[in-house]
């Protein structure tokens, strides 16, 4: 019995399952944990979101940005990017069933030694209250009203964390950091323009706060970062999609598995 955390996906079936070969993946006695980013820019979405949620309670996957983006397409909110590849999800006949599923997911999965978000936390956020916030969201994601929540989700104001934020803003916040955070402050103020592994002045890597008497963080997210494997932080995101690998991490004994990809979009997008 083993738990593989396995990086960004994006659509990328054909090097998921040789991944799944490779490790020797049983799904009587195995679990998966996903860092999020199931779908988007990659070839076959629908065949990934059909694949992990047929794993049933196999599989933990936690709410990416491009999971979030998936849903607020199908329900008419934000525009259409031009580099969005779920078309095929969108279109599906089981695509209401199959969105229904991922709006279920957790922003945050903590077990044992490791905690798993897609982006990162602030540094103001224990492991714990984290934990609480996340469901803070997770709860708006499965109300009556989600819809109104999925309508105002997206923005990069407020940026700054206060615990006094409430409503949407407050919700808005906690998802910007689980989903899409690579720079902050030590006050908590993210900064999302940077893309590189550089922070800008005044600015840090949002995990060089964390410290090792917490379980470690799993996240995806930030492929220029790539592997980075410490006694505090698990990144697994290498750019499938890019052209890289992708990644399977065994926790219980760090055992590193990568399978290469061509390649699916032009890098430096
Ligand atoms: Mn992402």
């Amino acid at each position: 019995m083993a738990t593989y955390a396995i990086g960004d996906v994006q659509g990328c079936y054909d090097e998921l399952q040789a991944l799944l070969a490779r490790i020797g993946f049983n799904r009587a006695h195995d679990r998966l944990w996903f860092v999020g980013d199931l779908v988007n820019r990659g070839p076959k979405s629908l065949e990934v979101l059909r694949f992990v949620k047929e794993l049933g309670d196999r599989a933990v996957v936690v709410l990416g940005n491009h999971d979030l983006h998936l849903l607020t397409q199908y329900e008419g909110f934000e525009r259409k990017r031009a580099d969005d590849t779920f078309d095929d999800v969108l279109g599906a006949p089981d695509a209401r069933e199959l969105v229904d599923w991922v709006r279920t997911w957790p922003m945050m999965h903590v077990e044992g030694n490791f905690a798993m978000v897609h982006a990162g936390l602030l540094p103001q956020w224990t492991i714990e209250k984290s934990l609480v916030l996340a469901h803070e969201v997770e709860q708006a994601l499965r109300a009556g009203n989600y819809r109104d929540f999925l309508a105002d989700m997206y923005g990069s104001k407020p940026a700054r964390w206060d615990d006094s934020l409430r409503g949407w803003d407050r919700l808005r916040v906690i998802v910007n950091a689980m989903t899409r955070i690579r720079f902050c402050t030590s006050e908590g103020t993210m900064e999302f323009r940077s893309r590189g592994t550089a922070p800008p002045p005044g600015y840090f890597s949002w995990y060089e706060t964390r410290t090792a008497a917490e379980p470690a963080i799993v996240f995806g997210h930030w492929s220029q970062l790539g592997l980075k494997l410490t006694e505090r932080i698990t990144a697994l995101d290498t750019g499938c999609v890019w052209g890289g690998a992708l990644s399977a991490l065994r926790l219980e004994d760090r055992w590193l598995v990568q399978v290469p990809s061509p390649g699916y979009q032009p890098i430096g997008e």
